[in-house]
């Protein structure tokens, strides 16, 4: 009978990937591909490509500026090996009094392993993930467990959570913690595992500086990465990393990371029907899978929270610190949850649910029936094309000292407006309801 490992807490499991306290200084880093690899197990240039892709995400996050030289005395340097397998070899040296520095990092990619060969290279492809797994050991990064490329879940894993939904440097697949998290995705008839294409949440809070107490020298962010107003998914710019944009990586597992600006997660693209579902057996190992039609999605705002979409779950994270304002949900159901911060939250068609917490936000339904919810401390919040006895609105009831009727609610709170019915409940509680009345708003309230 397979059981689980225990849950350990945030703090001890980035404890865990952060190994030592040795990382990178400066601001610039040399790296560089070694061109005498044995023949046959030279990266070429579309590996290379990817590779590169990873350092500007690096860059993104860390603030580094790579620059490539010749030759084989590079900080990093990146090889084509054949049949030795993966490895990652660093050296650092203590200068006096100070934490430990690294100088040099060699990177050996195992060319002969069919998910290397850069033809099966892509965003939620093994091998882009062992690529962004490898850089982060050459950052200084261990595994999460003492357990490598051969361990299995139930005999060597140390912790629950430790699984690919919160670090790239997991061996587990997110579905072993019988969660039942999907990351599966069908491509060209066939149902494929998909992996992360950015460092993940956990990944980030451990590459921080002073985030844990001091115990890891860590790094600062960059200050400067998509500082202004961006979207992210669907409809993006240009000049936006291609990893962030859905319709490149069109099965998306990924930590948002954004420095400053009014932001957009976007999800008008995602049009995934199909979602394949995780059955366990009683002693917890997997039992199978089956097929079934994916009809709603998870956007969730909050700073460290997953959403769920693309008929996935938990694969789309707001870095902690990280502000997302907006998001535009798909044609399914969806679930909005926005933040502490002002938001506008954009339903669609589908039968939404939409949260906007604190903050003064701006809520959108759409077409379907929509449910909106509004509570205590959630400030000025407007709601945009309330369709009457399609919509409802769920009112908390910690708005209210004493339960009371309906009727006596709307006696109480509602003023009728020209463009709507303005509910104020005091404090600061201010809900804006545009293009109804206040008599026919009464069949669509609930308290909840
Ligand atoms: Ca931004
Ligand atoms: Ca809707
Ligand atoms: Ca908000
Ligand atoms: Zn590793």
């Amino acid at each position: 009978m397979a059981s689980y490992p225990p849950k350990i807490s945030q703090q001890d499991f980035i404890n865990k990937l952060i190994g030592t306290d040795a990382h990178w200084d400066g601001t610039e880093l040399s790296f560089s591909f070694n061109s005498k690899s044995a023949p046959g197990a030279k990266l070429d240039s579309t590996y290379r490509g990817w590779i590169k892709s990873v350092l500007d995400q690096m860059h993104d996050l860390l603030g580094f500026d790579f620059v490539q030289t010749r030759g084989t005395g590079a900080d990093f340097l990146f090889d084509g090996v054949d049949g030795t397998g993966n490895r990652v070899l660093t050296s650092d040296i203590t200068p006096n009094g100070q934490l430990p520095q690294f100088y040099r990092a060699e990177v050996q990619f195992d060319t002969s392993w069919t998910a290397n060969q850069s033809s099966n290279l892509d965003y939620g492809s093994y091998g882009y993930w062992l690529i962004i797994h490898n850089v982060l050991h050459a950052f200084g990064f261990d595994h999460p467990g003492n357990n490598d490329v051969t361990a299995s879940y139930f005999a060597d894993a140390e912790q629950k959570n430790d699984t690919r939904k919160l670090t790239v440097m997991s061996f587990f697949d997110v579905e072993m913690d019988g969660s039942g998290t999907s990351h599966w995705f069908k491509e060209d008839g066939n149902w494929v595992k998909k992996y992360a294409s950015t460092p993940m949440v956990f990944d980030l809070l451990a590459l921080k500086k002073s985030d844990f107490g001091g115990h890891f020298a860590g790094y600062d962010f960059n200050s400067d990465t998509r500082k202004g107003n961006d979207v992210y998914g669907y409809h993006v710019a240009a000049k936006l990393d291609d990893v962030f944009d859905f319709k490149v990586n069109h099965a998306p597992i990924v930590t948002i990371y954004d420095a400053g600006g009014r932001d957009t997660l976007d999800l008008s693209g995602d049009n995934v029907s199909v979602r394949r579902v995780v059955h366990y057996n009683p002693d917890h190992t997997i039992a199978g899978y089956t097929e079934t039609a994916r009809t709603t999605s998870l956007i969730d705002l909050r700073p460290g929270k997953f959403s769920s979409t693309h008929g996935m779950d938990d694969n789309i994270a707001i870095a902690f610190r990280t502000r997302i304002e907006n998001a535009i949900g798909t044609k399914f159901d969806d679930w909005m949850v926005g933040n502490n911060w002002n938001n506008r939250l954009t339903g669609q068609k589908g039968n939404d649910l939409l949260d906007g917490k604190k903050g003064n936000d701006v809520l959108k339904g759409g077409g379907g029936d929509d449910r909106f919810v509004f509570a205590k401390n959630y400030d000025h919040d407007t709601i945009i094309g309330f369709r009457d006895d399609h919509d409802v609105l769920l009112l908390n009831d910690n708005l209210l000292k004493n339960p009371m009727s309906k009727s006596k609610l709307l006696k109480t709170f509602a003023e009728q407006h020209k463009d709507g019915v303005v509910l104020d409940f005091g404090h600061g509680d201010v809900l804006k309801i545009k293009g109804i009345e206040i008599a026919q708003l009464k069949d669509d309230i609930y308290f909840v």
